[in-house]
C-alpha cells in the first residue's frame, strides 16, 4: 500500500479479495496518521525511531549470531550454556519438544526475517545453508502444527521473499525455487497425519515412518486441539497455489469445514481439545488463547489471502460469539461452550496477547486498543507477560519464553492508529528485553519473572516474529527493500504473497461442505480508509480509550473478594467460601447443596467453591512452601545477566525478609561438605559451593558457616538435572532446631550449579548474588559491556560460558511439561539422605496465597490473600493435623462427590449436543 494506504484499494486480487484487505488491512491505510498525529504522546522523531531500528538489529545479529556460531545445525540455542539443543540429547521437556524436528528449526524459522531487516547478504547464506544441510527425512516424531507453523511456513516465507529478490534482479539470481521443492516434499511428509475420517490430523507425525507403523512411535493419539487442527490454510494453501499441487489445500480445509460443523451451535463457540475420531468436545471451556487462537486467526487471514466468503461469514460469527461472552473488557475469559455465561477459569493466558492484532484486522479498533493496554500494565508490572495471569493480575504461572504476540499486537495498534504511545511500547519491549533477558550467548527465557531467573531456551519464534515485528514497528517505509503490505503475515509471522489469492484458485471453487449466503455487506462501509468506524473525528480517541484502564493492575481488587464485599453491602449473605466450610454445618451443607441448581450466581459460586477446594487440598501438601530465590552472577562477563533458578532452603537467612547476599564463590573441602572443612581460609567471607548427598543440608550449612562462609550454594549431584525440567526443589531443615544456622543457603540443580563451576574454572573469580529477586544490573558495567555494533556483538560471543562439559543422560525423563499451558506436572519425590521437600511447577505460582505481588497497592481494596488474619486461618484449615481429619468431610470425600456432579453435569452437556 501507499503510505496513504492506496495501495491497499489498488492491489490487483478480486474484488472480493482486495476489499477484504482494505477493511482486514485498514490499519494499514491509516498509516498517514502517523504524520498528522497532534495530541496525545508525544511524537517520536525519526533520529529517535531510527536509534531503535538499530537496536533491534543489534538484537537481533546477537540472537542469530550466537545461534550460527554455537549451536547450528542444532534445532535451536541453549543461550545459557552455549550450545545447540539436540532432540535426544537433552532431558525431555514434554510436548514443547515435538516443535524440534532434527531441522535447524531456528535457521529455517529465521528466513525471512533477514530480509525484513534488510540482511540480504545474511539471507542468501541462510538459503545456501537450508539447502545444503537440512534434512526433512529424520525419524524423529514432530508435532503437525508446529511443523507446519514453523518449518512449512519458514521455507514458503524463504521462498516467497527469495522470488521477490531475484525478480529485483540483484541478490538471488542463482535461485531455482529450491525452497519450494523443499516445502512440498515437506508438505507431503504431513499428509499422513490427515488420514482420519473426521478429515482433522492427528497431533504428531514421524517425519520419516509417518504414523501408525510401528516404526513410526505415533498415531495412537485420538485428541488435538482446535488451533493444531485449524490453523493449516494459509501454509497448504499457499504450498497448493505456489505448487499447483490442489492436495494440501483441500486437506486444510476439510479440517477447516470440520471444525466449523462441530461448532456449539447455541453459543457458536470451539472448545480447546477435540477428538479426532468422533469430533466430540473433549475439553469444553473456549477462549481466544491457548489451543484455540490461531483458528480465529486463521480464518480471517484465509479470507484475506483467498478471498473466500465462507472464511469471513465463519471469522464474523465465532467473533461475534467472542465478543459476547469471552470479551470481558478489558479482560478475555474462558467460558464454558455449552453455559457461555459461565467462566471456566481465573486466569488469563500469554498467548491471547495476539488478539488485539487479529481485532485490528478485523477494524474493531476499540477492544483491542483496551486490552492491549491491560496487557501492557501487567507487563509493567513483571517487566515481561507472565505465561499465565489472574483476573486480579497476580502471576499464576510465571514463565516467560519470550512469546512476541504483545510486541505483535503493538505494531499493529501502531500501525492502526499512528499513535505514538505504542512506539513508547515498543521502546519498553526493547529495554527489558536487554535488561532482563541477555546473556552473554543470545536472549534467555524467563524461568521465573518474579526473581528474574532463566531458562536455557531461546525459541525459536523469538526470531522469527519478536525482531520482526519490533523492526517494522520503528520502520518507516524506506527502511524496509521491498512493500511489507503485500504479504499476509502467517501465526508465525511468515511473509505469504497476496497474489496467491489469483493464482491456482481452482480448488476454492469445490470440497466446500457448508452452503453459505451471500455476505450482508451493510454493516461495512467500504471507503478506503473507513476512519468513521475506526476514528470518530478524534486524535485522542486511543488515548480516551487507554485513560481509564492506566491503573488497571493496581487498582483491581481479587476477584470474589468483591462479591463478599458487596454481599454485606447489600445485606445479603455472602457465598460460602471452600476455606470456611464445614460438613458437620447444616447450614453450609443446604447451600452446597443449592450450588449449580437455580441460578447462574449459584452455579458461579459452585464452581468457585470446587476450584478453591481443589487448591486447599494442593496446599495441604505444600506446607512450608517457599518461592523460588535466585542466584545472579554478577561478575565479569555476565555482570548480572545470567540468573539461574535456586531452590530455597527451610532454615538459615531468608532472603526475602533480608537484603541480598552478595560474594565471591568457592568450593568447599571436602565438596560434599559434611565435615569440618580443610580449607578455611578458601571459603572465608565467600559462598561456599557444596555438592549435595551423604548428610543432612543443615549440617553442609553448619560446616561452612563453621568456617566463615557467609553463605552456600548446595549443587545437586544428579548429574543432568535441571531446573528446567525438574520441579522446585527446597532443602528441608534436620528436623531439629536450625535457628543457629544464619547464612543463607541456596540449592542448583546440576545444570545450573555447572554453570557457576564452568564460570570458575574459566574466570576463575566469579562473584554472585543470592536473592529473592534478580537485581538490576550495574549500570556501568552494562555500559562497557553492551555491544553496539554488529561487530561489537560478534566479538562478544567470544565470551560466552564455555559448553557444558558433561554429558547429559540420554534416558527420556518424565516429561514436566511445564510450558504447556494445558499441562500439570508431577512433583518429582526425590529420596536420599538430605531431606527434601519438592514442589511441581505448576504449584509454585497457582497458589494464590503464596504470592506476594498482590495489588492493593492504594489501599481501595483489601487483599486477604495477604491479611495477617487471614492467613493464620488459612493455615490453620491447610493443617491436616488441626481441622481436615477431625472437624470436617475428607476433602478427598468432598471430591469424590463432586467429580460425580461433573461427570453428571458433562453427561447433561453431552444431552444437549
Ligand atoms: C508462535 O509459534 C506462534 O505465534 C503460534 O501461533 C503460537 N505462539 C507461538 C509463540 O508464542
Amino acid at each position: 500500500m501507499s503510505e496513504a494506504g492506496g495501495r491497499g484499494c489498488e492491489s490487483p486480487v478480486p474484488q472480493r479479495a482486495r476489499w477484504s484487505l482494505v477493511a482486514a488491512t485498514a490499519a494499514f491505510c491509516l498509516v498517514s496518521a502517523t504524520s498528522v498525529w497532534t495530541a496525545g504522546a508525544e511524537p517520536m522523531s525519526r533520529e529517535e525511531k531510527q536509534k531503535l531500528g538499530n537496536q533491534v538489529l543489534e538484537m537481533f545479529d546477537h540472537a542469530y549470531g550466537n545461534y550460527m556460531e554455537h549451536a547450528y545445525p542444532a534445532d535451536e540455542l541453549m543461550p545459557l550454556t552455549c550450545r545447540g539443543r539436540v532432540r535426544g540429547q537433552e532431558p525431555s521437556r514434554g510436548d514443547v519438544d515435538d516443535a524440534l524436528g532434527k531441522f535447524s528449526l531456528t535457521l529455517i524459522d529465521s528466513l525471512d526475517t533477514l530480509v525484513v531487516l534488510n540482511k540480504t547478504k545474511e539471507f542468501e547464506d541462510a538459503v545456501r545453508k537450508v539447502l545444503r544441510d537440512v534434512n526433512l527425512d529424520n525419524d524423529v516424531v514432530v508435532s503437525v502444527f508446529e511443523t507446519n507453523i514453523r518449518v512449512l511456513g519458514g521455507l514458503l516465507g524463504g521462498h516467497s521473499l527469495a522470488i521477490m529478490l531475484k525478480e529485483k534482479g540483484e541478490y538471488m539470481q542463482w535461485y531455482n525455487d529450491e525452497l519450494l521443492q523443499m516445502a512440498k516434499q515437506l508438505g507431503y511428509k504431513l499428509l499422513p497425519a490427515f488420514n482420519t475420517t473426521s478429515g482433522l490430523p492427528y497431533p504428531r507425525i514421524n517425519l520419516k515412518f509417518g504414523i501408525r507403523k510401528p516404526e513410526a512411535r505415533t498415531g495412537t493419539e485420538t485428541d488435538t486441539c482446535t488451533a493444531c487442527a485449524g490453523t493449516l490454510i494459509l501454509e497448504f494453501a499457499a504450498l497448493s497455489r505456489f505448487t499447483g499441487a490442489t492436495i494440501f489445500e483441500e486437506y486444510a480445509r476439510k479440517a477447516l469445514d470440520f471444525l466449523w460443523e462441530k461448532r456449539q451451535r447455541s453459543s457458536n463457540l470451539v472448545g480447546v481439545t477435540i477428538n479426532i475420531h468422533t469430533g466430540d468436545w473433549v475439553r469444553k471451556d473456549s477462549g481466544v488463547g491457548a489451543g484455540i487462537d490461531s483458528y480465529y486467526e486463521y480464518l480471517l487471514k484465509a479470507y484475506v489471502l483467498l478471498g473466500d466468503d465462507s472464511f469471513l461469514e465463519r471469522f464474523n460469527t465465532h467473533y461475534d460469539a467472542i465478543m459476547r461472552y469471552i470479551s470481558q473488557p478489558p479482560l478475555l475469559l474462558d467460558v464454558h461452550i455449552h453455559k457461555p455465561m459461565l467462566n471456566a477459569r481465573t486466569w488469563m493466558d500469554a498467548l491471547l496477547a495476539f488478539f488485539p492484532g487479529l481485532q485490528v484486522l478485523k477494524g474493531d479498533i476499540r477492544p483491542a486498543i483496551e486490552t492491549h493496554e491491560m496487557l501492557y500494565q501487567v507487563i509493567k508490572k513483571h517487566n515481561f507477560l507472565p505465561e499465565a495471569f489472574t483476573t486480579d493480575f497476580r502471576v499464576h504461572w510465571a514463565q516467560h519464553p519470550l512469546r512476541p504476540e504483545f510486541a505483535e499486537s503493538t505494531y499493529f495498534l501502531y500501525k492502526a492508529t499512528g499513535d505514538p504511545y505504542y512506539l513508547e511500547v515498543g521502546k519498553t519491549l526493547i529495554e527489558n528485553l536487554n535488561k532482563y533477558a541477555r546473556v552473554p550467548c543470545g536472549f534467555a527465557a524467563m524461568k521465573d519473572v518474579r526473581t528474574g531467573s532463566h531458562e536455557d531456551r531461546m525459541d525459536s519464534f523469538f526470531l522469527a516474529e519478536m525482531f520482526k515485528y519490533l523492526y517494522l514497528l520503528f520502520a518507516d517505509k524506506e527502511d524496509i527493500i521491498f512493500d511489507i503490505e503485500d504479504y499476509i503475515f502467517t501465526t508465525e509471522a511468515h511473509l505469504l504473497p497476496l497474489w496467491l489469492s489469483t493464482t491456482n484458485q481452482s480448488i476454492s471453487k469445490k470440497n466446500t461442505t457448508s452452503e453459505y449466503t451471500e455476505l450482508d455487506d451493510s454493516n461495512f462501509d467500504w471507503t478506503c480508509p473507513n476512519t468513521q468506524i475506526l476514528f470518530p473525528n478524534d486524535p485522542l480517541y486511543a488515548q480516551s480509550i487507554r485513560e481509564p484502564l492506566k491503573n488497571v493492575v493496581d487498582k483491581s481488587c481479587p476477584r470474589g473478594i468483591i462479591r463478599v464485599e458487596e454481599s454485606f453491602r447489600s445485606g445479603a449473605k455472602p457465598p460460602l467460601r471452600a476455606r470456611d466450610f464445614m460438613a458437620t454445618n447444616p447450614e453450609h451443607l443446604e447451600i452446597l447443596k443449592k450450588m449449580g441448581a437455580a441460578s447462574s450466581i449459584d452455579a458461579e459460586d459452585g464452581l468457585r467453591f470446587m476450584q478453591e477446594m481443589i487448591e486447599l487440598s494442593s496446599q495441604q501438601q505444600k506446607e512450608q512452601q517457599l518461592p523460588p530465590r535466585a542466584v545472579q552472577i554478577v561478575s565479569h562477563p555476565f555482570f548480572g545477566r545470567v540468573v539461574l533458578t535456586a531452590g530455597p532452603a527451610q532454615f538459615g537467612l531468608d532472603l526475602s525478609k533480608h537484603k541480598e547476599t552478595r560474594g565471591f564463590v568457592a568450593s568447599s573441602k571436602p565438596y560434599n561438605g559434611c565435615s569440618e572443612l580443610t580449607n578455611p581460609e578458601a571459603v572465608m567471607g565467600k559462598i561456599a559451593l557444596i555438592q549435595r548427598g551423604q548428610c543432612m543440608f543443615a549440617e553442609k550449612a553448619r560446616n561452612i558457616q563453621n568456617a566463615g562462609a557467609i553463605g552456600g550454594i548446595v549443587i545437586d549431584d544428579n548429574e543432568g538435572s535441571s531446573s528446567d525440567t525438574a520441579p522446585l526443589f527446597q532443602m528441608a531443615g534436620d528436623g531439629k532446631d536450625t535457628d543457629d544456622i544464619k547464612i543463607p543457603m541456596l540449592f542448583l540443580f546440576s545444570k545450573e550449579g555447572s554453570i557457576i563451576l564452568d564460570a570458575i574454572r574459566e574466570y576463575e573469580e566469579v562473584e554472585v548474588l543470592l536473592s529473592d529477586k534478580a537485581k538490576d544490573r550495574d549500570p556501568e558495567m552494562e555500559n562497557e559491556e553492551q555491544p553496539s555494533s554488529e561487530n561489537d556483538s560478534q566479538n562478544q560471543s567470544g565470551e560466552q560460558i564455555s559448553s557444558s562439559s558433561q554429558e547429559v543422560d540420554l534416558v527420556d525423563q518424565e516429561s514436566s511439561e511445564e510450558n504447556s499451558v494445558n499441562s500439570h506436572p508431577e512433583s518429582l519425590s526425590l529420596a536420599d539422605m538430605d531431606n527434601a521437600a519438592s514442589i511441581s511447577p505448576s504449584e509454585q505460582t497457582s497458589n494464590p496465597t503464596e504470592n506476594h505481588e498482590t495489588t492493593n497497592l492504594n489501599g481501595e481494596c483489601t487483599d486477604l490473600d495477604n491479611q495477617p488474619q487471614e492467613q493464620s486461618e488459612t493455615e490453620e484449615d491447610s493443617n491436616p493435623n488441626v481441622s481436615w481429619g477431625k472437624k470436617v468431610q475428607p476433602i478427598d470425600s468432598i471430591l469424590a462427590d463432586w467429580n460425580e456432579d461433573i461427570e453428571a453435569f458433562e453427561m447433561m452437556e453431552k444431552d444437549e449436543l
